[in-house]
């Protein structure tokens, strides 16, 4: 009886745990430049397509939070980024949850570039909450406006 009752609670834990590795962290990047947001316009999926992010994606395996908004920076827009904060609402994506970090561009780096998405615009806090996002990052457009605001 002891032996079954442990090995049910067993199977419970390595179920959760497992429900956990897939439900992977998601990062997103409010990355700020004077007083604007930098807005990525993606390209997949198609029910994505058009729409606009804070760019970002999945923690990879061993990375921090911070590891994954600088490496995703890079890959997606070819610049250094220095990450300062968090955005206090976590938004919840079918994977799981996103989680948005603040940063700003490293001094001298590169200019952002759209090397996977199909746009990029800065957008102030008048103009935030007018853009066309994704439905996931429409939960953080009041911290967005918070976070410009003078
Ligand atoms: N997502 C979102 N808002 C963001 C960033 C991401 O809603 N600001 C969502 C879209 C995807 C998921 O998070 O459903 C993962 O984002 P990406 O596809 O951009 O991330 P990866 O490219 O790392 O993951 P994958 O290769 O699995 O698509």
């Amino acid at each position: 009886q002891v032996r079954r009752l442990l090995s049910a609670r067993a199977a419970a834990v390595t179920s959760a745990a497992e429900a956990l590795v897939a439900a992977r962290a998601v990062v997103a990047t409010a990355l700020v430049r004077d007083r604007s947001v930098l807005a990525a316009q993606r390209t997949r999926p198609p029910a994505l397509a058009g729409l606009w992010e804070l760019p970002g994606g999945r923690v990879e395996e061993g990375e921090s939070d911070a590891d994954a908004v600088v490496r995703e920076c890079r890959e997606e827009l070819g610049t250094e980024v220095v990450v300062d904060g968090r955005l206090a609402t976590d938004l919840r994506i079918d994977a799981g949850v996103l989680r948005v970090h603040t940063a700003h561009l490293a001094d001298g780096g590169p200019e952002p570039r759209a090397l996977e998405h199909s746009g990029l615009r800065w957008v102030t806090a008048a103009e935030v909450p007018g853009v066309d996002w994704v439905p996931a990052d429409r939960a953080v457009v009041a911290d967005l406006v918070d976070l410009l605001r003078p």
